[in-house]
């Protein structure tokens, strides 16, 4: 190192891009308001992610800003200080190891989020979620009843069954975070725990023919006793 403080400097300046990420990042939420047990899962991966790779972009920006500087020519006509090869492989070896170590580690906290969400298959209510080009309707089997706006309950867990009758789709509430392909010939499960009342937007995530952007129903979801009421007068 050329100078005695570089450690010092490049960590101090890691330090304030890493401070200048996080104010951005929580200044301009990268999700929306997140309305499912799911979506918790989904954003702990999310953060802990961008908390990794904010760290590492401050570092190695910190560390860009400092040799600019530090090693730049004197004057114009001079040539700045050439690099030739590292001295100590170490930093090689380490940096390797370091991002050996930091793959799989991010792979363990996916998958360990991912089981959170599709581990456990119970469900309190169960939804037949049919698609076809380029609409949805919904299908309760315990209130033998069907329509076009998707009716959910707080707090409990949905077993939506995905199926589609011509092309693929996907079944998509950015609120809820997960997202699910539906697949002529399967009937795919999907498991949604609301928990904040009120009306999102469910979106086929999935290009699916001419009017694929218009493939959009209302999901409302409800308390235990507005949707008991809602199962008996809305069909
Ligand atoms: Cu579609």
């Amino acid at each position: 190192m050329k100078n005695r403080y570089a450690v010092v400097i490049i960590a101090a300046l890691s330090a304030l891009i890493s401070w200048g990420l996080y104010a951005i990042f929580t200044s301009f939420p990268t999700m929306p308001q997140a309305a499912s047990a799911q979506a918790a899962h989904v954003d702990a991966a999310w953060t802990g992610l961008l908390v990794v790779e904010g760290v590492i972009y401050a570092v190695v920006m910190a560390f860009l800003i400092y040799c600019v500087v530090a090693f730049r020519a004197a004057k114009r006509t001079e040539q700045g200080e050439k690099f030739d090869r590292s001295r100590g492989r170490f930093v090689e070896v380490g940096w390797i190891a370091g991002s050996v170590v930091l793959t799989l580690a991010l792979a363990a906290l996916g998958a360990h989020e991912l089981r959170a969400i599709v581990g456990d298959a119970q469900a309190d209510i169960d939804i037949e979620v049919r698609s076809s080009q380029f609409s949805w309707e919904f299908y309760y089997p315990k209130y033998k009843t069907f329509g076009a706006k998707l009716y959910m309950e707080k707090g409990k867990r949905h077993r939506l069954i995905l199926t589609s009758s011509d092309v693929i789709h996907a079944f998509w509430v950015p609120e809820f975070r997960i997202k699910q392909d539906a697949v002529p010939g399967k009937a795919i499960p999907l498991i949604i725990t609301p928990t904040k009342l009120g009306e999102y937007l469910l979106l086929c995530n999935q290009l699916c023919g001419r009017d694929h952007y218009d493939m959009q129903a209302i999901v409302e979801v409800l308390e235990h006793a507005e949707f008991e009421e809602n199962m008996k007068a809305e069909f």
